[in-house]
C-alpha cells in the first residue's frame, strides 16, 4: 500500500537572517527512493524564502543572538507557519534530516505536529542521528531514528517492517531503546534512482524554477580522519563509496536537460532594493556543486571523470572540495578544462605543527606545490582557514595569517574552531573535562564565540585573522 510521506529540511539559514534555497541531497535521495518503490514521498525545505538574495556570512554569524532567541519562544510564527504546512501535507509519515545545530528545531516542530495529529508516524535521520544514539531522548515526540543511510530503512518502516528487526533503525522501548546499530553501507550506490528534483512541497511552480537543484553527490563518505570533522563518525570511514564515473556524466546530462537555464543569472549586488545589506552573487541551476567531502580522492576515477566531461562537451560550470595533495599537473589542467569555476581547499592552519595535531595528514608544502599547480592550470579557489584549535598558540596563527595572504585565494573563510559534536576533537575534549555537552545543540555551528576552546590566543591575534575578510574585498568573490 502507498504511504504520504513528508521528508522535511528544517528552518535553520531563516533564523540567522537568510535562508536556503537549494535542494537537501539526503531527503531528496530518500523521497526518490520511496518513490521508486510506488510511495508519494515529497520534500519540503522550511529553510526556503522566496528571495534571490543571501545574506553575507560574516551577516549571519552576527546574527547569533537574534537566532538563540526563536528556540525560547516555541509560539514564534515560523514554528506554527512550518507546523501548519506539515499537517496540510496530511502525512502519514514524517522523516526530519538532522544536523546538530537543527535538533531543537525539530524536537520543537515534531511535538507540535504530534499533538495536531498524533497518528502521524516521526523519524529523525542524518547526520545528528548518525553520531547520536540517544538522539531520541532529546526529541521526544518522534518515533524513530535512523543511523547512516536511510533510504532501505526508512522503506521497510514505511511498508510495515518490524522496526525491532530493521538494522539502523533506533526505536522505543518501553522508558529505553532498542538501538539496531547502524544501516548497512549501500555499496551500489550507481543503481540509486536520482534524488528527488520534481515533489517539492510548499512552493509554487513558479518557486520551484529557481530551486537550486544541480547539487551532486558522487562519493559517500571520506577516507580521510581530521579531528575536528565529522565526516569520519557520520559516515564509514573505510567503506567510503564511488559513483562509476558514467553515472555521474549521466546526472550531469540529466540536470542540464531538464533544469538548466543559462540565460538565468543573478547579481543583486547593484540592485536599488539591497539597502544596505551585502548581498551574495547567487547563480541556481547554472554551477554544479558537487558536495562530496572531498571530489578529488581516487585519481584515476577523477580523470576519467574530467575527460568525459571535456570528450562529451557537458559544457557546464561545476565546483567541488578537493584536497591540494591529490593535485598533479594533469588534474589541474583537466579540471580547467572540464569547467571547473571554484575549488574549496581546506587548508584550515599555516602551521605544520597544527596540522599533525589536527590529524590533517597534509603538510604546508603540499599545500604551496598544490596552490601552484592550480594556479598554473588557471582554477579559481577559496581558501578555508580556521583558529581556536586547543593548544594554538599566537605564534601558530602568525603562521596561518602569512600563509593565508602567501596563496592569495579567490575567497577567505574565516572561522573560529568549534568543537562539533561527533567529531575527535569533541571526543578528546570531553574527556580533557570541557562541558561541551552542556551547549545547547543549537550553539553547533561555527564562528559563534561561544564554543572557543582555546584560552591561550590573544584577542588582538584572533582579530588580525578575522581581518584577513578584508582581502576578499579585491577577490574574486564567493562562488
Ligand atoms: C552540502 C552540505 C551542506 C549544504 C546543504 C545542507 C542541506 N540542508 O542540504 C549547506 C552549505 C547549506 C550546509 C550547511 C551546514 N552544514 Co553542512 N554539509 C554538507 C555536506 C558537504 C553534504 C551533505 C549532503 O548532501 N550529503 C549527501 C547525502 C546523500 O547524505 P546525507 O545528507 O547525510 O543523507 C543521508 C543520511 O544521512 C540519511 N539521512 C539524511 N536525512 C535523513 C532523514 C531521514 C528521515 C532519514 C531516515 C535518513 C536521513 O540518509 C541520506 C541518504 O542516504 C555534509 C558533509 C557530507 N559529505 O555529508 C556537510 C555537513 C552535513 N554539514 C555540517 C555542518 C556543520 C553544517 C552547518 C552547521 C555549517 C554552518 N556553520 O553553517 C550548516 C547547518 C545547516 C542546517 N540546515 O542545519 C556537518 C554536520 C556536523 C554535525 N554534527 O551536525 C557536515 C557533516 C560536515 C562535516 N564533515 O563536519 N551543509
Ligand atoms: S575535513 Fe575533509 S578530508 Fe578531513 S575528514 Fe573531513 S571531509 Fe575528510
Amino acid at each position: 500500500m502507498s504511504s504520504r510521506i513528508l521528508l522535511v529540511n528544517p528552518p535553520f539559514y531563516r533564523l540567522l537572517g537568510s535562508h536556503y534555497n537549494a535542494n537537501s541531497l539526503g531527503i531528496a535521495y530518500i523521497a526518490s527512493y520511496l518513490n521508486r518503490n510506488g510511495h508519494d514521498a515529497w520534500v519540503y525545505n522550511a529553510d526556503y524564502v522566496n528571495q534571490r538574495e543571501y545574506a553575507e556570512l560574516r551577516e549571519i554569524f552576527d546574527s547569533f543572538v537574534n537566532y538563540t532567541e526563536y528556540f525560547k519562544n516555541e509560539n514564534d510564527p515560523i514554528w506554527e507557519e512550518v507546523t501548519q504546512k506539515i499537517i496540510d501535507f496530511k502525512p502519514e509519515w514524517v522523516g526530519y534530516t538532522s544536523y546538530t545545530a537543527n535538533i531543537t528545531a525539530i524536537d520543537i516542530l515534531s511535538r507540535k505536529v504530534k499533538s495536531m495529529n498524533p497518528q502521524v508516524k516521526q523519524v529523525i535521520g542524518g547526520v545528528h542521528a548518525t553520531l547520536d544514539g540517544l538522539v531520541l531522548d532529546s526529541v521526544k515526540a518522534i518515533d524513530f531514528a535512523v543511523r547512516r543511510e536511510g533510504e532501505e530503512a526508512l522503506l521497510a518502516l514505511v511498508e510495515g517492517q518490524d522496526p525491532l528487526k530493521i538494522s539502523g533503525v533506533i526505536s522505543r522501548d518501553g522508558a529505553g531503546f532498542c538501538n539496531n546499530g547502524d544501516a548497512e553501507v549501500i555499496k551500489s550506490i550507481d543503481d540509486l534512482p536520482f534524488p528527488e528534483r520534481e515533489k517539492l512541497y510548499g512552493i509554487s511552480n513558479e518557486e520551484k524554477a529557481y530551486v537550486d537543484v544541480s547539487y551532486i553527490c558522487s562519493i559517500r563518505g571520506c577516507p580521510y580522519r581530521c579531528n575536528y570533522c565529522a565526516s569520519p563518525f557520520h559516515w564509514k570511514r573505510d567503506k567510503t563509496q564511488y559513483r562509476s564515473p558514467e553515472s555521474v556524466i549521466s546526472e550531469m546530462k540529466y540536470v542540464k536537460e531538464n533544469y538548466w537555464n543559462t540565460k538565468k543569472e543573478y547579481d543583486f549586488s547593484a540592485s536599488a532594493n539591497t539597502k544596505s545589506k551585502e548581498i551574495l552573487k547567487i547563480k541556481d541551476n547554472t554551477i554544479v556543486y558537487f558536495v562530496d567531502d572531498v571530489f578529488t580522492i581516487k585519481k584515476p576515477r577523477v580523470k576519467e571523470i574530467l575527460r568525459k566531461m571535456i570528450d562529451q562537451d557537458l559544457g557546464m560550470d561545476w565546483k567541488c572540495e578537493a584536497r591540494t595533495d591529490h593535485f598533479d599537473e594533469e588534474i589541474c589542467e583537466l579540471m580547467a578544462k572540464a569547467g571547473c569555476v571554484r575549488v574549496k581547499l581546506g587548508f584550515e592552519t599555516g602551521s605544520d605543527r597544527i596540522l599533525k595535531e589536527i590529524q590533517k595528514d597534509e603538510t604546508k608544502e603540499d599545500m604551496r606545490r598544490g596552490v601552484k599547480m592550480l594556479k598554473d592550470a588557471g582554477v579559481p579557489f577559496t581558501g578555508y582557514f580556521m583558529t581556536g584549535f586547543p593548544g594554538e598558540t599566537d605564534a601558530d596563527l602568525r603562521e596561518t595569517i602569512d600563509f593565508a595572504k602567501e596563496i592569495e585565494a579567490d575567497y577567505y573563510s574565516l572561522s573560529v574552531m568549534a568543537p562539533y559534536y561527533g567529531t575527535k576533537i569533541y571526543y578528546d575534549l570531553m574527556d580533557r573535562g570541557f562541558k561541551l555537552d552542556k551547549k545547547p545543540w543549537e550553539y553547533f555551528y561555527h564562528q559563534t564565540g561561544d564554543m572557543m576552546v582555546n584560552d591561550t590566543l590573544s584577542k588582538e591575534m584572533v582579530d588580525e585573522f578575522l581581518d584577513l575578510n578584508k582581502l576578499n574585498d579585491s577577490g574574486k568573490g564567493y562562488v
